[in-house]
């Protein structure tokens, strides 16, 4: 059987990596490329960490792309340092030159080529806001029916936002930090008929980085795999940190482990509301995880980490 083939666009953030690592695992998965949005850390050095950590898990010929969107409301400063603390990491810079090219077309560019040439539909892993995804959709149409789906951490439906006011005065509390990065770009992907099928905080918020599955992970750093996420994930322990970005990646690894559900939604992209995934009836068709087997995902992350 062929494999599925993905094109990988993150933003940054500790869990992205852990994202990306975790997608590198999954054997049914041919990852055609890494974009990096500038979102959820400082880009160069997302960039940098990106490419170390292909050269790292040996899939140096996997080409990276920086993308050069912009958004509206940036991630705080404290959210985006980490980006640096991660390329940083000892196991990240045990050789002095990195493998893993840099393509020279920006991330936006690089998405529109790798979905044109593509012998199949590809699935769009998007684990931060969806302004590159936008602006490719926006540059070249056609290639939304190149796109399988879209399976994105982003949004909250049921429950409150994680964009909180002691960070964003002037908000009310409802908006996930994907979309209010940018909520004009996700309402574009909205007005598209692309398959979406999201990863929402309503899930997330059930699924914790616990003190047990880190020190679970430090018991298996004899693999580099393992040691690299469990210095990832001691780095946020002091944090609320859920699996977002990991959550949602490992649907591609196991589908089964996860219950969708449909909800018609819409993309909130002024005032006091902006960046909310609001249901409303007659609104744009998505699926949300709903529920996922946690005792099988933890054990999934760990098995897959152990290499
Ligand atoms: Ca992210």
């Amino acid at each position: 059987m062929s494999k599925q083939l993905v094109l990988m666009d993150h933003d940054g953030g500790v869990d992205d990596y852990l994202a990306t690592m975790l997608l590198l695992t999954m054997d049914h998965i041919e990852l055609l490329g890494v974009v990096a949005t500038p979102a959820d850390c400082y880009i160069k050095a997302s960039v940098s960490a990106t490419r170390k950590i292909l050269d790292l898990m040996g899939f140096s010929h996997i080409p990276v792309a920086e993308s050069t969107v912009r958004g509206i409301n940036p991630f705080p400063r404290l959210y985006r340092r980490d980006s640096l603390i991660v390329d940083h990491l000892p196991i990240l810079n045990q050789n002095e030159f990195i493998n893993t090219s840099l393509v020279a077309e920006t991330g936006q560019d690089f998405m529109v080529r790798v979905l044109r040439e593509a012998s199949a539909p590809v699935t769009l892993m998007v684990t931060g806001p969806l302004t590159t995804v936008a602006v490719a959709l926006e540059k070249a149409p056609e290639i939304a029916t190149k796109i399988q789906k879209i399976v994105w951490m982003g949004g909250a439906l049921n429950v409150p936002g994680n964009v909180e006011k002691s960070l964003e005065a002037g908000q009310d509390g409802s908006a996930e930090w994907n979309v209010y990065w940018d909520a004009i770009s996700a309402a574009q992907v909205w007005e598209t008929e692309i398959e979406i099928i999201m990863c929402p905080l309503d899930l997330t918020n059930n699924v914790p980085v616990t003190s047990d599955l880190v020190r679970q992970m430090g018991r298996q750093r004899n693999y580099p795999i393992s040691d690299l996420a469990g210095q990832c994930y001691a780095l946020v322990i002091p944090q609320d940190y859920y699996f977002w970005d990991v959550l949602a990646t490992a649907y591609l690894g196991h589908p089964e482990f996860y219950q969708l559900r449909e909800w018609e939604t819409e993309i909130i992209t002024t005032g006091l509301s902006q960046g909310r995934t609001k249901l409303v009836d007659g609104g744009r068709k998505i699926q949300a995880m709903d529920q996922v087997d946690k005792t099988a995902f933890y054990a999934y992350v760990l098995r897959q980490f152990a290499r």
